[in-house]
């Protein structure tokens, strides 16, 4: 109903301002510059400002989490651990204000006080604590866990640089260290007495207690494990969690024998080795670091976590018996794997358990979430890595790994390859712990990302471990938060779907499924296009001030933004871009649609073809962008340090989204869930969770192409040359001969000549394999572009088809299926998988 209020203080448009609750957040915020801040507004400058507003804000947010946190002790309810090394969350300020219902508010009062919101919302820095999908994912998944009342705390680690910032210096990537910390950080509270000690290296001793054996761990080396809790509130501010980040100190911060030699700089050599664990986020995607101090990061985080996961419950429940039924701990990906191990030294070392007993409790607390596929990327430790850092634990993993294999052997007698593979310990390349088999073996579920590759996932690495463990192995397909990713990233939109499907669209997104009857409406459509050139005009005005490259907003925005990595194939894209180029060359009075194509991503910085692919794309760049025989048709745009803020910017101004992974490489993607639900159509393989979307947007309104996960496996086992595919298709082959040769680097010919090696005899992506389905389909694109209801109708379906990716629903199945804990509300009967 226009005009009435919303539960928890949510204005309806157009409703006026409560004036008593304005003047009071116009005190709040004046109270704490000046208490908090300490500084007068005549000279508070605009980060003052923010630091004041977060302060205010906080405060409003404290109350609620206190009552929820209070609410959920008393009621003995079982609690969500979510263990993950990474949570990249960007900025808390809109999100946090827009869930309490306090954004137009706060946008009146700091507009009386002379201060423009969107001027003092880009103060805050983002919190850049993870490489990509996989931390955004665990952001996205604790705002959920907020928003359903699911009591739940995240844990990870309170990095003191996040993922490195990215320059691009004449087209080469260039790192810089992420200072997210150096203005104080608003949100968070330390807790300086929630404090745990950490033990690493030295040696085992065994004793004999009442016939029983028990070990005694003797650590060579200790650390403190700090807590800095952020509240994390959820939709219409009715709950609240905690995510809680641990820093590392040292035990022994000051060596004062050594300090009295005078040897200043050795006396804090020990606070130095302890707080390098928290220093930085190791930045690679897909590919872990394999070094040492990222095995102590890992442990360290796990065994603060649950060292205090433990004291938690004893404090409630008095013993450890029970746990499962209290705690569900939730592994993101494997890097948390050590728990498994650390969860069974706290139950049969520190709590004197029965080793059978305190397996059935761990497997029982324990679930899986596995990531990826990629070989590359699953983790493993060299045992004497092991040996030397953590040897209780590698005991109790050879100790697991006996019974594991003892139940192998019953199940398939004799076959040792069998054994080799379901084993914890690879022993074929020189002794190593395989990660994913541990976590694998402790917990009782283990989930993949998406339908297709939880059930690639049964196929390929788990396959033995799924004939052992049957029934472990559940598909939960990913999600994202519709607060962040519509509501706060397109206003505009929200405003225009609110009319259309009525303010319930706000907490009920099944009613996206209204605009079905809009789609093919003349007058929504003009409005819908109305908001999208808002958004790309916006976009277009970025790109001038970043890159000084003129935009037309209405060409079609192409985006690509993600990691780049060899198989999310940028390089298929900027191929295709120099193939579109030439074809323009060549025939310039063509009725060509104008493209502009928009990458942006960070490489590893050890990922050196990743860099050279930024290079390419960037020179194209150069060449295309001043060529005047295209007339402007095509341009091409890199834009720099890809992170969650620009990615509030770029995808709302998408037309196109390219999900064009080699088939069978991307675990889900989640980049090709937001832009399609603002209203972009994907081009893309059938990879990942791309198939879902297919399935739910409609086959006629998303462009696949390309060759699918099983071809792909044929293909590679006939080998990677790629001369045959090449040898057909002219454009291809004149795109490769053209970056062979320098036409795009004309000071430095030789510079992508591996690239073009790769392409013709090295095509394990599939790159040239999959070109010429690519360009077609691109062209199909071009098409559909041109006749603008068809295409406009196809974006709005896009939106209303999307509800089934909101992470509710992901957290929804968790909470059922894999934690056993209650959600507030139901699913509405419309929010239900494609018939
Ligand atoms: C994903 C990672 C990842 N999968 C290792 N695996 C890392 C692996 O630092 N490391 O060692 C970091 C990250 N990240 C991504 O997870 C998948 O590629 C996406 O397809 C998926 O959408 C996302 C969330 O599930």
């Amino acid at each position: 109903m226009p005009g009435q209020s919303l539960p928890g203080n949510f204005p309806a448009p157009g409703q006026p301002v409560d004036e008593l609750v304005l003047a009071e957040i116009k005190s709040a915020i004046l109270v704490k510059l000046t208490l908090a801040v300490g500084k007068d507004a005549g000279i508070a400058t605009t980060r003052d400002w923010y630091k004041a507003a977060a302060l205010a804000l906080r405060d409003r947010i404290v109350h609620r989490w206190l009552i929820t946190d209070k609410q959920s002790y008393d009621g003995g309810r079982k609690r969500v651990y979510y263990l993950s090394l990474e949570f990249l969350i960007g900025r808390l300020f809109t999100d946090a204000l827009n869930n309490m219902g306090l954004l137009p508010i706060f946008e009146t009062a700091l507009g009386d006080l002379g201060v423009g919101l969107s001027d003092l919302r880009k103060c805050e820095p983002d919190a850049a604590l993870g490489n990509g999908g996989l931390g955004r994912l665990a952001a996205c998944f604790m705002e959920s866990m907020a928003t359903l009342a699911i009591p739940a705390i995240g844990y990870g680690i309170r990095y003191d640089f996040g993922l490195f910032r990215q320059i691009i210096h004449d087209g080469w990537q260039q790192e810089y260290p992420d200072e997210w910390l150096s203005f104080g950080n608003p949100w968070e509270f330390q807790r300086p007495e929630v404090v745990y000690h950490v033990h690493f290296g030295g040696g085992v001793e065994h004793v004999e207690v009442k016939g029983r054996d028990r070990a005694i761990w003797h650590p060579a080396e200790t650390v403190k494990a700090v807590a800095y809790d952020t509240p994390i509130v959820g939709w219409r501010g009715q709950h609240v969690n905690a995510l809680r980040l641990w820093s590392a100190r040292s035990a022994d911060p000051l060596n004062l024998d050594v300090f009295n030699t005078g040897d200043y700089l050795g006396a804090s050599a020990e606070e130095a080795r302890a707080e390098s664990i928290c220093k930085f986020l190791y930045p690679n995607d897909e590919s872990p670091a394999g070094r040492e101090l990222r095995l102590r990061q890992e442990y360290f985080f796990v065994s603060a976590s649950l060292q205090d996961l433990v004291k938690r419950h004893l404090s409630s429940d008095g013993q450890l018996r029970g746990l499962a039924t209290k705690a569900a701990v939730q592994l993101n990906d494997t890097h948390p794997s050590l728990a498994v191990a650390e969860l069974m030294r706290i139950l049969v070392d520190l709590h004197n358990f029965r080793w059978d007993e305190a397996w059935k409790i761990t497997v029982a607390t324990l679930s899986y979430t596995n990531h990826t596929l990629l070989p590359e990327a699953l983790e493993t430790w060299p045992v004497e890595l092991f040996e030397r850092m953590l040897p209780r634990h590698l005991e109790i993993i050879y100790r697991i790994n006996v019974n594991h294999l003892a139940l192998a052997d019953e199940r398939c007698p004799g076959d040792d390859d069998f054994k080799a593979s379901v084993s914890l310990i690879d022993e074929k390349s020189g002794r190593r712990v395989r990660m994913g088999q541990l976590a694998f073996v402790g917990s009782h579920r283990i989930n993949g990302v998406s339908a297709m590759h939880s059930d690639l996932m049964k196929e390929t690495v788990f396959h033995d471990l799924n004939h052992l463990y049957q029934g472990r192995i559940t598909n939960k397909t990913n999600g994202i938060t519709f607060r962040r990713w519509l509501m706060l990233a397109n206003p505009k939109l929200t405003e225009l779907l609110r009319e259309a499907c009525g303010e319930a669209v706000l907490d009920d997104p099944s009613r996206l499924g209204l605009l079905e009857a809009r789609a093919g409406d003349n007058a929504f459509q003009q409005q819908f296009r109305a908001v999208k050139h808002h958004n790309k005009a916006a976009l277009a005005r970025l790109i001038g001030e970043r890159l000084n490259v003129k935009i037309d907003p209405s060409a079609l925005f192409d985006i690509q933004i993600k990691r780049i990595h060899e198989y999310k194939r940028q390089l298929l894209n900027i191929l295709e871009a120099v193939a579109l180029y030439h074809a323009i060359k060549d025939d310039p009075q063509r009725d060509w649609v104008p493209r502009v194509k928009i990458f942006a991503g960070k490489a590893a910085a050890s990922y050196r073809y990743a860099k050279l692919i930024i290079k390419l794309i960037n020179d194209v760049a150069e060449v295309v962008n001043n060529d005047p025989a295209i007339g402007g048709k095509l341009k091409i745009v890199f834009l720099a340090d890809y992170n969650v803020s620009l990615a509030e910017i770029i995808i709302p101004a998408a037309d196109l989204s390219e999900q064009i992974s080699t088939a069978g490489m991307e675990a889900s993607g989640t980049g090709n869930m937001k832009l399609a639900l603002n209203g972009a159509l994907t081009i893309g393989t059938l990879d990942g969770a791309n198939i879902e979307i297919r399935d739910h947007v409609g086959t006629e309104n998303i462009a696949i192409f390309g060759m699918e996960a099983m071809d792909v496996v044929v293909r590679r086992r006939q080998g990677l040359d790629a001369t045959d595919v090449i040898r057909r298709s002219p454009q291809l082959s004149r795109a490769i001969s053209a970056i062979a040769c320098g036409e795009f680097s004309p000071g430095d010919p030789d510079r992508f000549e591996s690239i073009a090696h790769a392409l013709r005899h090295h095509d394990h992506y599939m790159v040239s394999a999959d070109f010429d389905s690519y360009y077609e389909c691109q062209r199909g694109v071009d098409a559909r572009w041109q006749v603008a209801p068809a295409w406009t109708r196809a974006s709005i379906l896009n939106v209303a088809r999307m509800p089934w990716f909101s992470s509710d629903r992901t957290i929804r199945e968790y909470a059922e299926e894999i934690w056993n804990v209650p959600v507030r509300g139901v699913l509405p009967q419309t929010l239900q998988e494609p018939g």
